[in-house]
């Protein structure tokens, strides 16, 4: 065939290809098919040294023409193909603005962190301000200070972390009032939060680690009457107004005298359940006036400064709280068990 035909015809088939062409994927083959660096228009410049001399200018500005029409009829299949898909899209895409949101899930504080919140907010409105203090001690602000004698078990191996022969994991808080009445002046009133370490294998009942809430004033002509005031008002703020309260006489070295502080069950208002082993009260917390040992220790005359001080297990509290049976729970981070809170 000669070329001039060749041109006639490709110029045909290029106007019935790109016309049919229905999708950019498939336009993009007709492209390279017919105007790529190998195709079907290229084939034709590179037959034109094989015409008649005269003939080449002719066919040289037709297979230009050619070029330029078939790159034209590209862009504008090109837009248009693109204009529909883009429109396919977003009718696929539609965005149904009435269908209900997914809400995002809100936060809440862990049983112990909220316990102990509540607990902080009926002291500071007692006026007590929180005091905090190192976890690793010596063993003189967590025993020698407190009136722990030398041969006192608590020391042992078997029931206290050590970190070398001087450094322990403190057994209580108490260290923390210890420091303060070293370092502030008369009137004392104090809440010690926080973590503290024994020795002992995780059970039901037992952790390694677990939390108290000690208290401590000290003033001049301070009395046990202060100190079961401030209990009462803990009492009916936590556990509720109508709880009974009683004092069993107890022993603490950093304490004389020293009284166990019962609740009346809060489940069978002191009726005798499984919750108290059918005894109708529940050991709260343990508290008692400051030996004079430990205040002259500080640098307090004991004739002239008295003081009571309280130590409660905040796990404790929050597993009768919330009903908890197995201490465990509250440091496994089970978001099922926490979820509940
Ligand atoms: C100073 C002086 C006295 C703190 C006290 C208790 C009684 C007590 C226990 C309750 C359950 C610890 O978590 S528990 O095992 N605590 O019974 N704690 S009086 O007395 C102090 C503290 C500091 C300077």
């Amino acid at each position: 065939m000669k070329l001039k035909e060749k041109l006639k015809k490709l110029k045909k088939e290029i106007q019935q290809a790109f016309a049919g062409v229905e999708d950019l994927e498939e336009l993009e083959k007709l492209r390279v098919k017919y105007l790529g660096q190998k195709g079907e228009v290229q084939e034709i410049f590179g037959q034109i040294g094989e015409v008649e001399p005269e003939m080449r200018p002719e066919i040289g500005k037709k297979t230009n023409e050619l070029q330029e029409q078939a790159a034209k009829l590209h862009q504008k299949e090109k837009k248009r193909l693109e204009k529909k898909e883009k429109k396919q899209k977003m009718k696929k895409e539609k965005i149904d603005v009435t269908l209900p949101g997914t809400k995002p899930e809100m936060g809440y504080a862990h049983p112990l962190t909220r316990g102990m919140e509540e607990i902080k907010e009926v002291f500071l409105g007692l006026g007590f301000s929180i005091a905090e203090g190192p976890e690793i001690e010596t063993e003189y602000y967590n025993f020698e200070a407190l009136n722990i004698p030398e041969n006192h078990p608590a020391r042992d191996l078997q029931d206290t972390l050590y970190i070398d022969d001087k450094h322990l994991l403190r057994t209580h808080t108490s260290p923390v009032q210890v420091r303060t009445m070293e370092n502030q002046r008369p009137p004392i009133r104090i809440l010690a939060p926080g973590r503290v370490y024994r020795s002992d294998e995780l059970d039901a009942s037992h952790s390694p680690v677990f939390h108290q809430i000690e208290g401590l004033v000290v003033a001049e002509d301070i009395s046990f009457s202060d100190l079961k005031g401030t209990i009462r008002s803990f009492v009916s703020e936590i556990y509720g107004e109508e709880r009974d309260i009683r004092f069993r006489p107890s022993y603490f070295p950093f304490t004389e005298p020293s009284a166990e502080v019962d609740v009346s069950c809060i489940v069978c208002e002191g009726e005798g359940c499984s919750l108290c082993s059918r005894s109708g009260w529940l050991e709260v917390m343990g508290a008692g006036m400051v030996h004079p040992n430990v205040l002259e220790m500080s640098g307090y005359n004991p004739e002239v400064f008295s003081g009571f001080a309280f130590g409660m297990g905040w796990d404790r509290i929050a597993m009768l709280k919330y009903g908890i049976h197995d201490i465990r729970v509250l440091f496994e981070n089970d978001r099922r068990f926490l979820h509940q809170f």
